[in-house]
């Protein structure tokens, strides 16, 4: 039977991308181009240095040295830790608080397996925290997704085989990362997107434990 579930953060658990992409935009206001929503999803899930590269090109800025970069991102940051401060658990996503619950409940193992830096302040403030049995965030990992080494970190840290885990993500490349790892997957967002997912829902409020029963591990 399916043992563990490891969740991604940004756009399953919590909607952070729209701060995400108020921080960025305000970035590029200040270095004097325009940067859309359309852009903006080519962030999702992306790491926050490889985020600024991307913003870069969009602008069409390709001169920049690495420690001006580093002061580009870090202001960036400052200005999106700000707006995490004031999150709480109002900002979960329909479905994740109940399902974390029954999971746990009937013995399933979490896990976290984000790219942000900043989860586990986000975790705290949503409060989320406690019902994670193990935390795989930015600082642990140095291969970003669609690399599947978050999600195996996180299958380790909790004494899980990768085939009885499952990974739920917003993003393709989580996605991708879910399969590379020899794991099942549920995508929260458009089927027409998450093409590589096992299955794919809404959001987690249409996802329940006695669906993952439904999966036979071999
Ligand atoms: P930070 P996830 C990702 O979170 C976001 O989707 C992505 O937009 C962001 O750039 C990345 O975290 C890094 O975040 O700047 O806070 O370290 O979807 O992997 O939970
Ligand atoms: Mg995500």
């Amino acid at each position: 039977a399916i043992q563990a579930c490891l969740f991604d953060l940004d756009g399953v658990l919590v909607d952070t991308a729209k701060y995400h992409y108020q921080a960025w935009k305000r970035l590029a206001g200040e270095l004097g181009f325009e940067f859309t929503e359309k852009d903006n999803e080519r962030l999702k899930g992306v790491s926050r240095d490889a985020s600024l590269q991307i913003l870069l090109e969009v602008g069409g800025i390709s001169d920049v040295k690495e420690e001006q970069r580093q002061q580009l991102a870090e202001r960036k940051n400052s200005w999106y830790v700000e707006s995490i401060s004031r999150m709480d658990a109002s900002e979960l996503l329909p479905g994740a608080l109940e399902f974390l619950k029954e999971c746990r409940a009937n013995g399933i193992r979490t896990a976290l397996g984000s790219a942000s830096k900043n989860a586990p302040l986000i975790l705290a403030n949503t409060g989320l925290a406690p019902y994670f049995d193990a935390i795989v965030d930015g600082t642990l990992t140095s291969r970003a997704k669609p690399d599947p080494e978050v999600f195996l970190l996180g299958a380790a840290k909790l004494g899980v085989q990768p085939g009885a885990c499952v990974v739920f993500e917003d993003a393709e490349a989580g996605i991708e990362a879910a399969v590379r790892a020899g794991m099942r997957s549920v995508g929260i967002g458009s089927p027409a997107v998450l093409t590589q997912a096992d299955v794919v829902v809404p959001s987690l409020a249409a996802f329940s434990v006695a669906k993952l029963r439904e999966w036979q591990v071999t």
